[in-house]
């Protein structure tokens, strides 16, 4: 029996038929397979997807330092969302407000009667007390149904308090995960806040913008240094440390790296339609990856100074690490792996293991879309169900002033053959036949594939850390780092390596025995049926 038919052996027929195309094995070294994703999850099996607010509120807006986000709604989604994710953030002006948590705290005689006015008087009281350029309005499940108006709410303060403000209607059942929440929030800033501002373009500066990198343990701090050495303006880093002043200019940039395609891939494109920024897929996890991405960027810019000053920043860089990374590489190589993250990392991550000798035999994603597993030519493909119809699409168009094209398009379709601009070639091309990719992973899923595969590490977040811990297995988060980092680049490779032999090499874990060793874990069926 293949491994992924044990690990589905024990489901009931109607669970087994839903989860089945959520997991695949590969046939072949990284020749994609078709997978089932961005469906709703099976009620009953626990998974570790997040709501369609968390991936607005928490996710995308969350890092920007300078915005006041109220959530609208009960305080127990304000409280749960606050200080879940790692947001760093330094202000230089002073308006950091990432360590509040704001909420309306409705309660049941405003559900009742309504929220807006209370909503009002929330925006005035944080006007008062933080005098913010922006506030933003999240909204969570409750306000959706009873129905509060919160964009004319917005509408109110933006002239009231002469600021901007801008309400997202990201209540949690929006979607079938955070990946809606995303959406919702690409398409607000995008609306509203992109290319408002009145910069001009810095010529000769290679402005760039980083989307998609949420600085968590300092990653976009330490891509930002690398990429300023060699001689890049950073604009800004999309959202991690980012800002409302700062992302108003956004538009300026010359060229948009993307590093999570899941959470901003809609930004990536609409800046593309409205103000000619091409984009260019990067990923600065990993050494080897980090070089290609680097030598890719020179490409573009084909400037001779540039592309000297990234050849000797990548050796600058690699020489300090060297030394070092040879130890780690050599009591790690042989080492295998799962990884599961949201809906980016665990491609990103696993070039990261391949610098390693650390081979990935099992991974997966909470909420990715089928473009994340097979690349974005899969895109015309995929087949939009009820849930996804319910997120707004928008349309841009161009901005006859601010749009300029960097290089000519002839270059630009030579370039495209080379580089991975414009696209995305998914995580299944870097995967090993036999390797097992499970979609909307549950917890069951995950002891299964830890019993059947007894990986030397699981890569995965805090729902299922001591689930792994338990089983005897080392735990890194991926979502948080155990509040350590930057893995981005050279610096933060030698730390993810570091942090993964410790692991690894901790005696504690011949000390625990794993409960299947003993005892059978599961009897009968999952999903209710006979
Ligand atoms: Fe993108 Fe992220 Fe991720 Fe994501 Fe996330 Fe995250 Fe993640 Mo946790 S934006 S998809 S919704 S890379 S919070 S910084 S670690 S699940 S893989």
């Amino acid at each position: 029996m293949q491994e992924r038919d044990k690990l589905l052996d024990k489901y009931a027929a109607k669970v087994f038929k839903n989860r089945k195309d959520h997991i695949v094995q590969l046939e072949q070294d990284g020749v994609p397979q078709e997978i089932t994703a961005n469906s709703r999850s099976v009620p009953g099996l626990m998974v570790n997807r997040g709501c369609c607010y968390a991936g607005c509120k928490g996710v995308v807006l969350g890092p920007l330092h300078d915005v006041v986000t109220i959530t609208h709604g009960p305080i127990g989604c304000g409280f749960y969302s606050w200080g879940t994710r790692r947001n760093k953030a330094k202000a230089e002006d002073g308006r950091n407000f990432i360590q509040y948590c704001f909420s309306t705290d409705m309660q049941e005689s405003d559900i009742v009667f309504g929220g807006e006015k209370k909503l009002k008087q929330a925006i005035e009281e944080a006007v008062e007390l933080f005098h913010p350029a922006c506030v933003m309005i999240c909204s969570t499940c409750p306000i959706g149904l009873i129905g509060d108006d919160i964009q004319a709410v917005a509408d109110w303060a933006k002239t009231t308090f002469d600021i901007q403000c801008v309400a997202f209607s990201c209540e949690g059942y929006r979607g079938v995960s955070q990946s809606a929440g995303h959406h919702i929030a690409n398409n607000g800033l995008m609306k509203h806040i992109i290319g408002s501002g009145d910069a001009v373009p810095h010529y000769g500066k290679h402005t760039i913008n980083i989307l998609g990198e949420y600085n968590i343990g300092g990653d976009g701090w330490e891509t930002s240094r690398v990429l300023k050495r060699i001689g890049y303006e950073v604009l800004n880093v999309f959202t991690g440390d980012g800002s409302y002043e700062g992302i108003k200019d956004s538009h300026i940039a010359d060229l948009n790296l993307v590093m999570c395609h899941r959470s901003i891939n809609y930004i990536a494109e609409m800046m593309k339609t409205k103000f000619g920024i091409d984009w260019l897929k990067v990923n600065f996890i990993g050494i080897e990856e980090t070089i290609r991405s680097l030598r890719e960027i020179a490409m573009y810019f084909d400037d001779p100074i540039i592309t000297a000053k990234t050849e000797e920043v990548i050796a600058d860089e690699y020489a300090a690490i060297a030394g070092d990374m040879g130890f780690y590489k050599e009591k790690l190589t042989g080492k295998t792996a799962g990884i599961f993250t949201g809906g980016s990392r665990t491609h990103h991550y696993q070039a990261l293991l391949n610098d390693l000798g650390i081979k990935t035999v099992i991974g997966g994603y909470e909420f990715a879309h089928r473009d994340e597993y097979e690349g974005r030519e899969v895109i015309p493909n995929i087949k939009l169900d009820a849930d996804n119809k319910n997120i707004e699409e928008i349309t841009v168009s161009k901005d006859e002033a601010k749009y300029r094209l960097i290089i000519d398009r002839e270059r630009f379709e030579e370039l495209k053959d080379k580089i991975e601009l414009e696209e995305y070639k998914g995580m299944f091309r870097d995967m090993g036949a036999g390797t097992i990719t499970v979609d909307d992973f549950n917890h069951y899923e995950t002891e299964k594939v830890i019993e059947m595969f007894k990986p030397d590490i699981f890569y995965s977040g805090i729902k299922d850390k001591y689930v792994i811990l338990k089983a005897g297995i080392p735990s890194r988060q991926l979502h948080s780092y155990d509040y350590s980092g930057p893995y981005s680049c050279f610096q933060g490779a030698l730390n993810f390596a570091r942090d993964s032999y410790m692991a690894i090499y901790a005696p504690a874990w011949g000390l625990i025995s794993a409960p299947w060793k003993t005892t059978s874990t599961l009897m009968g069926k999952i999903g209710g049926e006979k």
